[in-house]
């Protein structure tokens, strides 16, 4: 295993994966520079001549909703569109519009957040409030702000791309991604109501977290990226599918494992996981490896609020070493989806997915 790491590990370490990190940061400077625009934009809609503070309240929203994060997806929509677009063809408006689809992509987010929150019982997100928790929003007015975001991603998607001959696939792909993530929520979210942990399979497991995880994280923002290149076969689309899936599949484990051992300062949220009895990969994996009297433990413990129940349960979790087979899951996912990226024919998607892999393998954040 440790050979495989190192020789994965040196592949990636090339001066080329370098160059892309500089890129990356660079992007990102850009991106966040194309959001003030996109606000004051849509601030000069007449409907905010009725409604000023309105268009001031949708303002500090989409601000407090949208800023602060990694804007891992917005950024995956804009380096799709750029690695896999030739060069003559990539202008300064064909950037524009990227980036503009990519913080599209990242209302997306902030709609599925703001509600995820509220779900999840959470506190705090990128080290602020919870846009429920802050007194001046509540439940009911976040619940409302939730959807102000996701109706206004489909006015800045009709102020832009109207007239593009992709904006129905555009709008299909955005509303198709919202119906598997709130199914795959709802999976998330009864399963930990139920407490009955028969239902905690590695099989249901997989499906839940591919439909409230995978396809927004990944599917929708390499799709919508490959949209916006002039000449793309459907082919490609297809060929990308499975890898996006196995990425966020990555990921959302990823995000499991750090709710529960994560650093807070550096992922700005508390977890909630163990408190809310949800199925995670911890808790399916200890499920799987627990002796009869551990399985009492994790019984009596599990989706308690009590301090002293959660320690328990984290004690469980290191006694069962799942700390170390997380590790091991982690590395063996990463060499199974780079095998598949050597199945893909064109470089240029070969090089992007293993982009998107690297930027999120052993992420901390
Ligand atoms: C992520 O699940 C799913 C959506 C749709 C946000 P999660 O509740 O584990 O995410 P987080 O850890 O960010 O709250
Ligand atoms: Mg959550
Ligand atoms: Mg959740
Ligand atoms: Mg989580």
């Amino acid at each position: 295993l440790q050979r495989n790491q190192i020789l994965y590990r040196s592949i990636y370490n090339t001066p080329s994966t370098n160059i892309l990190n500089i890129e990356m940061e660079t992007e990102k400077k850009a991106f966040c520079q194309e959001l003030p625009k996109i606000i004051n934009l849509l601030k000069e809609n007449p409907k905010f001549l009725e409604m000023p503070e309105v268009g001031n309240w949708i303002q500090k929203m989409l601000q407090y909703n949208l800023v602060g994060g990694k804007n891992a997806r917005g950024l995956t929509t804009v380096i799709s569109y750029k690695m896999i677009e030739k060069e003559n063809k990539i202008t300064d408006e064909s950037l524009r519009l990227a980036r503009t689809l990519g913080w599209c992509v990242e209302m997306f987010q902030a709609y599925c957040v703001i509600l995820d929150d509220i779900m999840d019982g959470s506190t705090t997100r990128r080290g602020m409030p919870c846009w429920y928790c802050k007194p001046d929003v509540g439940l009911a007015c976040a619940i409302n702000d939730s959807i102000i975001v996701y109706s206004t991603l489909f006015q800045v998607l009709k102020d832009n791309f109207m007239m593009s001959p992709n904006y129905v696939n555009m709008f299909q792909l955005f509303n198709e991604t919202l119906w598997f993530t709130a199914l795959g929520q709802h999976l998330d979210y009864i399963t930990a109501q139920r407490k009955q942990y028969n239902l905690f399979t590695l099989d249901r497991y997989y499906t839940m977290i591919k439909h409230k995880a995978s396809y927004y994280t990944y599917y929708l923002p390499v799709s919508l990226g490959l949209l916006l290149v002039e000449s793309v076969e459907k082919e490609m689309f297809k060929q990308g599918n499975d890898i996006c899936l196995e990425i966020g599949k990555l990921f959302q484990i990823q995000d499991d494992y750090i709710d529960c051992f994560g650093d807070e300062s550096v992922t700005g949220k508390v977890g909630t996981d163990i408190q809310e009895g949800k199925c995670t990969w911890l808790a399916v994996n200890a499920l799987l490896r627990c002796n009869e009297a551990q399985r009492i433990v994790f019984k009596s413990c599990y989706g308690s609020k009590e301090p002293a129940h959660v320690e328990r349960i984290k004690q469980l979790y290191i006694q069962l070493r799942l700390p170390e087979i997380y590790q091991e899951r982690e590395n063996s996912l990463y060499k199974d989806i780079l095998e598949l990226t050597t199945k893909i024919p064109d470089p240029a998607s070969q090089k992007l997915y293993r982009y998107i892999l690297n930027t999120t393998y052993k992420r901390k954040q």
